[in-house]
């Protein structure tokens, strides 16, 4: 049986691999935990992966699902007051979930914040 893909799905921004804490969950404060993610950026939303991109790739083909943040009505900000470690932003959904993403390479982390932030602007807010 064929399976339909929307084109938006198949249509990947950009990825690679970041340095992830989920803070909230449904505004519910969550303990900080990070941990290193594969982060895959298309036109409505992000993908994180907890595992490396080869094991991301053999999970989707056995139908094991990342955690899928929707983009839409979504807000991207710097958050140098929620973490110790340089160069953080984060990302709150509509649904009030919020990510705190972090690289200690500067130039890796301010093409993803563009990246994302220009994903989100194109699209509708709610
Ligand atoms: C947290 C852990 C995080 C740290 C966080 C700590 O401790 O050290 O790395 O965040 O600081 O609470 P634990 O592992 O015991 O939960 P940063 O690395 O982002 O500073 P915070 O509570 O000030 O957010």
């Amino acid at each position: 049986k064929d399976v339909i893909l929307p084109l938006e799905q198949l249509m990947v921004e950009k990825e690679g691999y970041l340095q992830k804490a989920k803070i909230a969950d449904g505004g519910k404060k969550l303990r900080k935990n990070w941990s290193t993610s594969w982060i895959v950026l298309s036109s409505r939303k992000i993908e994180f992966y907890k595992e490396s991109k080869q094991q991301a790739v053999s999970n989707v083909k056995t139908g094991h699902k990342p955690e899928s943040v929707d983009l839409c009505g979504a807000h991207i900000e710097w958050a140098k007051e929620k973490s110790s470690r340089k160069n953080v932003f984060q990302i709150t959904t509509a649904s009030g979930n919020e990510f705190l993403l972090q690289s200690d390479i500067d130039f890796i982390i301010l093409d993803w914040f563009h990246a994302i932030k220009n994903a989100i602007d194109r699209l509708p807010k709610d």
